[in-house]
């Protein structure tokens, strides 16, 4: 299949496009490289250095003798998104292109309004193009399971059933997000099923939990095909900051209560969902959620999970409380279904001992490159001025 990956040059983007070539697809990425500006304008930088994406893809090339197309374009410019499908034509879009980062859409105004916009403008804009040059084409797209939220009732894969005054109907699963960005991705998800519904587009959007880990097969094969990999507070997540924070000798830092349950997977799982999503394409009109995780733990467990591996390997480790900077419930109830992508064959690679112990090794190579002011929290939830605001960090603007 002639396969185009949006968002090509990310942390997923890149693995995926390695991945679903190997596997015999023609692959085209796409990019604007904006991750890379946001990065130096917070000044974060991803532990393990990582080529451009011109150069990883002649990599590639040289290692396998398979080519990637590279189109560099912005999602907000329709006339380009147009000109690319056409160019392209692919049979499935991946769509990765988004700001992905629920801290970012909370440090201030403008950064909130820039994720909405480019997180809905650029879904729009492939909506659009999708119905005029290649309606056929199937999109798959990152949507996250923190669309829900942390509802005090079993989540379902998209739609529940309801029993309302006498009459029965299947709706949407009620959303309530907890972060602008996680809203960006409910305002994606209702006009992608508007648009499948109203101009029989297909589409499968993959609410996805937290992903952790560094290397898939691909990126195994040669270091200078690594993925971005962050740990600190704007684009780290849980457990890749906690393994990075461990290695550093910097507490383990968890929010508030810790109690906050959160689904998780492993990055080569995030590329098996992927292309199960990609080879059992949804029908023409048809929309369709697969929850994409295979494990749930509180935050609580994780850090104790991998300060007890850090041990074993002699690191000293400690976890410590930390006032949450989010708005968040600490203790709740939390049950989501995940049963499509196993259905279709998902064999999840767990969270194991040797899997932190292998996470713990790889940091440790790069152990010199970790910038300590970069991990403790200081973006808040809350509206006070966050610590980024009062250092007057130039916004450069959408
Ligand atoms: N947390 C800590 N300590 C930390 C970092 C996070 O306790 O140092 C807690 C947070 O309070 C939160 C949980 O861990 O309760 C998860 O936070 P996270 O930063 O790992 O993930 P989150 O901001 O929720 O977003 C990430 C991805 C996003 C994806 C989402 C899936 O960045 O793209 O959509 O995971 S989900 O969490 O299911 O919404």
């Amino acid at each position: 299949m002639r396969v185009l990956i949006l968002g090509g040059d990310g942390y997923l983007g890149w693995p995926t496009a390695m991945y679903l070539s190997r596997r015999g697809h023609a692959v085209g990425v796409m990019d604007n490289f904006a991750k890379r500006r946001w990065e130096m304008e917070l000044n974060v930088e991803p532990l393990i250095p990582i080529r451009t994406l011109h150069d990883r893809v002649e990599i590639w090339r040289e290692i396998t003798g398979l080519p990637i197309e590279l189109f560099v374009g912005d999602l907000r410019n329709y006339g380009v998104v147009e000109g690319v499908l056409d160019a392209f034509r692919p049979d499935v879009i991946v769509h990765y292109g988004e700001q992905p980062s629920a801290p970012y859409s909370m440090i201030d105004q403008n950064r909130a309004v820039f994720t909405q916009m480019n997180n809905v403008t650029g879904t729009l804009n492939v909506l659009w193009a999708m119905r005029k040059t290649v309606p056929d084409c199937r999109l798959v797209k990152l949507g996250t399971m923190g669309e829900y939220g942390t509802p005090n009732i079993d989540i379902e894969e998209g739609s529940i059933e309801i029993e309302h005054k006498g009459r029965r109907d299947f709706l949407p699963f009620p959303c309530q997000p907890g972060s602008f960005y996680h809203l960006s991705k409910v305002h994606d998800s209702h006009n992608i099923r508007f648009a499948c519904r109203t101009w029989k587009l297909a589409a499968t959007d993959l609410h996805q939990g937290v992903v952790y880990g560094i290397e898939t097969d691909e990126t195994e094969l040669d270091s200078r095909l690594a993925t971005s990999f962050h740990y600190d507070e704007v684009f780290g997540t849980a457990i890749n900051r906690f393994c990075v924070q461990a290695v550093a000798g910097i507490p383990l830092t968890v929010y508030g209560r810790c109690g906050q349950n959160r689904c998780f997977l492993n990055i080569c799982d995030t590329l098996r969902c992927v292309e199960l999503a990609v080879t059992n394409p949804a029908k023409p009109g048809e929309y369709r959620v697969f929850n994409q995780f295979t494990e749930i733990f509180s935050v609580n467990q994780l850090a104790e999970s991998v300060a007890q591996q850090a041990r074993k390997l002699g690191i000293r480790a400690d976890v410590v409380r930390v006032e949450n900077p989010r708005v968040e419930l600490e203790e709740h109830y939390y049950n989501p279904a995940h049963t499509k992508l196993l259905q279709l064959g998902l064999q999840p690679h767990c969270l194991s001992d040797v899997l932190l112990d292998n996470m713990l090794q790889r940091i440790v190579e790069f152990k010199e490159r970790i910038k300590p002011d970069i991990i403790l929290p200081h973006i808040k939830w809350n509206g006070n001025a966050s610590e980024l605001e009062e250092m007057k960090l130039m916004w450069a603007g959408a």
